[in-house]
Parts: C-alpha cells; structure tokens; sequence
C-alpha cells in the first residue's frame, strides 16, 4: 500500500520523511481524485511481467528507459537533484516504476498544500499532466526507476508559476469535476 501524508512544511534536508505532526496520512482514494494512478508490481520480474505488460498496453505506455539516481551513477547528479525537487509541472504524464530503492514524490492537493509521497521498490505511480509536483530521493541517496511515456517522451519541466499553460488549465478542470 502505498504511503503519503502531509508534509510538514519545515524547512531542512527534504530527505528527511517530512511528516506533519500530528500525521495527516493520505489515502489512495484521495491521491485518485487528484488524477494520480498507482499500482504494485513485483519488480524484480519487470523484464517479463505480464501484468506490467497489460497496464503498458491499456494505457499506451509505449517508450521505457530506466533511471539510476545516486551519486556515483548519475551525471551532474546535485544540479538533477536541484531541478527534480523544484515544483514544476509537464504536458504530459510523468510515470515512474521504482525499481529498487525509494523516495518522495510531493504533489499539490486541491487546496494547494502539499502531500509526500513514499515510493519504494514495487510502486508504480502515475502523477497526471498539469499537476505540481516535485520529487527527492530519501535518506538511502539511491532509486532506480523505470520511466515510462505514452508516445515520444518530453521531459520539458515548467517550473511554477505555468498557470497559463493550457495542461494545466485542463488539470483543473478535471480537479473541479472530481471534487
Ligand atoms: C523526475 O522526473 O522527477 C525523475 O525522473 C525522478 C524521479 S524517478 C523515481
Ligand atoms: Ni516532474
């Protein structure tokens, strides 16, 4: 089951689980009114899952790679992190497959508070087009993700403010219809 609550907003290392005291924990239900998609997945078979296969398939996830964020292995690894963790958003899906490791992924709620989200080894996560979101590794310095795109991937990140930008206008259209 996936983990998320509110962050606290403390300042200081993002690494840190950031939990608001008392914990307000987040249910999936709640992360699927904001249009975020989750599933488990056994990913130690990711190169012949057939359930992996399926979702892939219904929903056009078409294009694959994978990720290794950790110092050692990633290139310009602290300016990636910087920019990982800077609230943006995209024009399309951004979905990862946590392979191995963990990490946080923060969205923005309804009311534009923000939500941590724990994601660990197995969880594959689907934040929608058009919401803000950022993301840091946790204390373990280390995920490998697959990244997923339906079609040719765009990584382009619009960082806040891109309210004009016609994703997210739609994103909030579709937040106001699922309240
Ligand atoms: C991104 O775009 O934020 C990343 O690829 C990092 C997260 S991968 C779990
Ligand atoms: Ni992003």
């Amino acid at each position: 089951m996936v983990q998320a609550w509110y962050w606290d907003g403390a300042a200081g290392d993002p690494r840190r689980p950031h939990r608001a005291q008392p914990s307000r924990p987040v249910s999936l239900e709640q992360l699927r009114r904001l249009g975020i998609l989750y599933w488990k997945l056994d990913p130690d078979k990711y190169e012949n899952d057939l359930e992996l296969e399926k979702i892939r398939r219904e929903r056009n996830y078409s294009w694959m790679d994978i990720i290794t964020i950790c110092e050692e292995k990633l290139p310009d690894y602290e300016e990636k992190i910087k920019m990982f963790y800077e609230e943006h958003l995209h024009l399309d899906d951004e979905i990862r497959y946590v392979l191995d490791g963990s990490g946080y992924f923060d969205v923005r709620d309804d009311e534009d508070r923000w939500i941590r989200i724990f994601v660990e080894k197995g969880d594959l996560i689907t934040l929608p087009a058009g919401i803000y979101h950022r993301f840091t590794v946790d204390e373990q310095n280390y995920v490998k993700a697959m990244r997923l795109f339906v079609g040719q991937p765009v990584w382009t990140a619009y960082n806040r403010p891109a309210d004009h930008l016609e994703a997210r206008k739609q994103y909030l259209t579709f937040l106001a219809q699922s309240a």
